[in-house]
């Protein structure tokens, strides 16, 4: 699997939302043809992180495995990847210790946009796009036309994500997503697959 993969529906799981739990959400996730993977966990202890995400890779055998802000557990288990926010790690000491591994920088502006390309990050999570109570912490809605800014500025791929779901999802490849994650639109039915079925109809790869 390579970054230039990056193209329809990312997983990003959320405990506190799922109705069937991680390790099912993810299996249903891959079984449904998902590429990339992210494991989010904001609340456990780094033991029983390291435990599940342990236990995640392993059902992604077929997909990119990512750990959200956490380089040291990315390492530890040997992931794929992290993606960080802009308060987490700063991308250029991320890359020292990943050197070969992907590494998406989440963006709220093009300003951030850019500076994380040149930094050289893999791939930009674009982010909210739209309202979105998942994220207690998460910035104002930036719209989906800062999804066309960015494609028309840079060059990595763009995962959308905030508040997406399977309504307002054409309005987000139509302006250019290469990928986008919903997580309270798919993780909170019993067969996420199903869902993120649903999503994967509406891209061409
Ligand atoms: N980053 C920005 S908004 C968000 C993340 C992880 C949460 C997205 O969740 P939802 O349920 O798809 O709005
Ligand atoms: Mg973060």
């Amino acid at each position: 699997m390579k970054k230039s993969d990056i193209c329809g529906f990312y997983f990003i799981t959320d405990a506190g939302l799922s109705a069937a739990g991680n390790a099912s959400d993810v299996r249903n996730a891959v079984a449904a043809g998902v590429k990339f993977v992210q494991y989010r966990e904001k609340c456990a202890d780094t033991k029983i992180m390291v435990t599940e995400a342990l236990k995640l890779k392993k059902i992604c055998r077929n997909a990119v495995f990512l750990i959200n802000d956490r380089v040291d557990i990315a390492l530890s288990v040997g992931a794929d990847g992290v993606h960080l926010g802009q308060s987490d790690m700063p991308y250029e000491l991320a890359r020292e210790l990943l050197p070969e591994k992907i590494i998406g920088v989440t963006v709220h502006n093009l300003k951030e946009a850019k500076r994380a390309q040149k930094a050289g990050a893999d791939y930009l999570g674009v982010a909210p796009i739209f309202a979105t109570t998942t994220k207690k912490d998460a910035k104002g809605p930036c719209g989906t036309e800062l999804i066309k800014t960015i494609k028309q500025k840079c060059k990595i791929p763009v995962v959308a994500v905030g508040g997406i779901n399977y309504e307002n999802a054409e309005d987000v490849i139509a302006a250019g997503a290469d990928a986008l994650a919903a997580i309270s639109a798919v993780v909170t039915k019993r067969d996420a697959g199903k869902e993120i079925k649903k999503f994967q109809k509406l891209f061409q790869c």
